[in-house]
């Protein structure tokens, strides 16, 4: 069978999972966000990770299903943290550009949260530069959508592709995530040190609230304290992990 058809396979047997990252408030030091990770379980089988197979996904538009899964899962787990008495935090979901582009993306969007009674301001949609910047004039009615909705807005991999400042001035955005591969040399490297410095100043000039991705050290985390950075997310906090150590960590009191 080829990937495609294992992946449809994979949809209708419920290999699929999510793992969930903390978002961590720099000043407070709390959790005020997760970001929901996809991987695959094929049975008897090693865990696969969406680099994996997230490209097949968009070239066969499986994604399409899937993303909604995905989306659907994310929103059930917050509710049910919710419901078990763990602090409320916004639920971020990736969005594809395959996905993004669906004329009905805000319509599928307010199924979801209407089956799971999910508040959509405790929704955050991570969308890339590029996905954006492909088709400007598309991308900002489908953003002025989602955002009149109440959705929280992200730019994922901030750095890493073309915007035009202009453009994200004129789009409902809330935040930016700075890319990781800037993060990772952070104390080391005058250049990624410059990127996210002006990342995060311009960021703020614009009101958006900025987020470090990949955050691995103390060191890392003590620049971006010193830069006003607003949260991080990273291995030194925490991995991706399932849905009940997250429910551990939170209990824990971290
Ligand atoms: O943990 P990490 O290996 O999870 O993720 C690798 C890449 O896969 C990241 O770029 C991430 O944005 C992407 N990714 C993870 N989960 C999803 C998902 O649910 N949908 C989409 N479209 N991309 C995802
Ligand atoms: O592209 P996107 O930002 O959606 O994906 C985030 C990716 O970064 C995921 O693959 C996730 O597992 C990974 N990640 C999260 N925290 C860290 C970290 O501290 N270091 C590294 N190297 N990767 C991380
Ligand atoms: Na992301
Ligand atoms: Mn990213």
């Amino acid at each position: 069978l080829k990937l495609e058809g294992k992946l449809r396979r994979a949809l209708e047997r419920e290999e699929f999972v999510l793992h969930y990252q903390p978002q961590i408030d720099i000043r407070s030091g709390h959790i005020v966000g997760m970001e929901a990770l996809l991987r695959w379980m094929p049975p008897g089988k090693a865990m696969l990770p969406p680099d994996e197979f997230i490209s097949i996904a968009e070239e066969t538009g499986l994604i399409v299903p899937i993303g909604e899964w995905v989306l659907r899962t994310a929103c059930a787990q917050n509710r049910a943290w919710q419901a078990a008495g763990l602090p409320p935090v916004r639920m971020g979901v990736n969005l594809s550009a395959r996905q993004f582009k669906q004329h009905d993306i805000a319509k599928m969007v307010t199924q979801v949260l209407q089956d799971t009674d999910y508040p959509a301001s405790f929704l955050a949609l991570e969308i890339t530069e590029s996905i954006v910047m492909e088709n400007p004039e598309l991308a900002a009615q489908t953003l002025h959508k989602l955002s009149d909705m109440g959705i929280h807005l992200s730019i994922d991999d901030f750095g890493t592709g073309y915007s035009s400042l202009s453009y994200l001035k004129r789009f409902p955005i809330d935040s930016l995530k700075i890319d990781k591969s800037f993060v990772h040399d952070l104390t080391t490297d005058t250049d990624d040190a410059a990127i996210a410095k002006a990342v995060i100043v311009l960021a703020h000039s614009m009101k958006l609230k900025v987020i470090a991705e990949g955050v691995e050290t103390i060191e890392q985390l003590d620049f971006l304290r010193q830069q006003e950075c607003d949260q991080m997310q990273g291995y030194y906090f925490s991995r991706p992990q399932p849905a009940d150590q997250i429910a551990e960590l939170f209990r824990s009191g971290r």
